[in-house]
């Protein structure tokens, strides 16, 4: 009897140890892959989701297709002045909004009109009812991501705001700096998914003033800022995703690695899809480096962009940043 019940307690003792190994095992193995990121970054675990949607009002959406992405570390949120600053102040990096238009690529502007500049969202005059399409979109000379609306203004107090005026290329010459790259589309999508499938917003099915910043009121017209921001806001000023990563939705554009097609090359049943060999929009035929962004940005309403989806995607020339294009980056 008791050399019966000593092997009942040895091989109950047996089994606690081994539930305990499997109890801390398990934990530890993430806690190591979580460790591995840096720690402005999130570890997001590779796997299988639906990506794209089958909206018919937003075709550069379609079709729904089954991808798979591997594992990698993402910033939990766009970088900001303070981050870029902190590049350049090494580098003396100049971005594209700060050097002078090619005379190539402008032959018709004269020198004094080749001045840098970048484009600046101003809304229209008071009691306008009715704009042309982009209107709103003005070029202003000095206007780069430290000063981002024009040589008068600055990014004192804007140390936490994601950083504007970003082209492709800078996006690019950052990362190399930082030993990290731009997402693919799929890896960007699958992040801000954060973990949800087929779901319309980050967050669920229902549009939220409350969860991004984004246009409340009529857009180009009038902003109510039910959200609390005109423009940009610091980031992670809205509540996280799944994953914990914040403004996937929203505040800024966010560029993406791949090339932009409106008819989405298949990536059904790809793992870890690169996009097209090459861009192309019909919108701007002339410019065939289009990449992909992703997002939205406080500028998209529900009656106008309405793209801080994380289906949603737009084309933007590599060369031009504007208010509301920055980046996020992974590794
Ligand atoms: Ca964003």
């Amino acid at each position: 009897m008791f050399l019966a019940g000593k092997k009942v307690i040895k091989s109950l003792l047996l089994i606690i140890i081994l539930s305990w190994t499997v109890e801390f095992n398990v934990p530890n193995a993430l806690a190591e892959n979580s460790l591995s990121c840096p720690k402005e970054m999130v570890y997001i675990p590779g796997g299988n989701f639906r990506m794209g949607s089958e909206r018919n009002d937003f075709l550069e959406e379609r079709a729904v297709d089954d991808v798979t992405v591997d594992s990698f570390c993402i910033d939990s949120h766009e970088v900001t002045n303070e981050e870029f600053s902190r590049f350049v102040e090494e580098t003396g990096y100049l971005t594209v909004a700060e050097r002078p238009l090619s005379k190539e690529q402008f032959p018709d502007l004269s020198e004094a009109e080749r001045k840098p500049g970048s484009l600046v969202f101003q809304p229209p005059e008071k009691g306008l009812k009715e704009v042309p399409y982009l209107s709103w979109w003005h070029w202003v000379r000095g206007a780069n991501w430290q000063h981002p609306y024009g040589a008068d203004s600055n990014i004192e107090g804007l140390k936490n705001h994601p950083v504007v005026h970003i082209a492709y290329e800078d996006a690019v010459a950052y990362a190399r700096w930082a030993g990290k790259q731009l997402p693919t589309e799929a890896q960007w999508e699958y992040a801000a998914r954060g973990g949800l499938q087929e779901q319309e917003y980050t967050w669920g099915n229902e549009y939220s003033a409350q969860k991004a910043n984004t246009w409340q009121g009529i857009f180009p017209f009038f902003n109510t800022k039910k959200d609390g921001y005109l423009g940009t806001a610091p980031v992670a000023s809205f509540p996280p995703n799944g994953y914990g990563l914040y403004d996937l939705a929203g505040n800024v554009w966010e560029w993406t690695q791949d090339w932009y097609q409106v008819e989405r090359k298949s990536m059904a049943h790809q793992k870890n899809p690169q996009g097209p060999n090459q861009g192309y929009d019909p919108k701007k035929p002339n410019d065939k480096l289009v990449h992909v962004i992703k997002g939205g940005s406080h500028l998209c309403a529900p009656n106008y962009c309405s793209r801080y989806r994380p289906a949603a995607r737009e084309s933007q020339s590599s060369d031009t940043g504007t208010t509301h294009i920055g980046f996020r980056l992974v590794m």
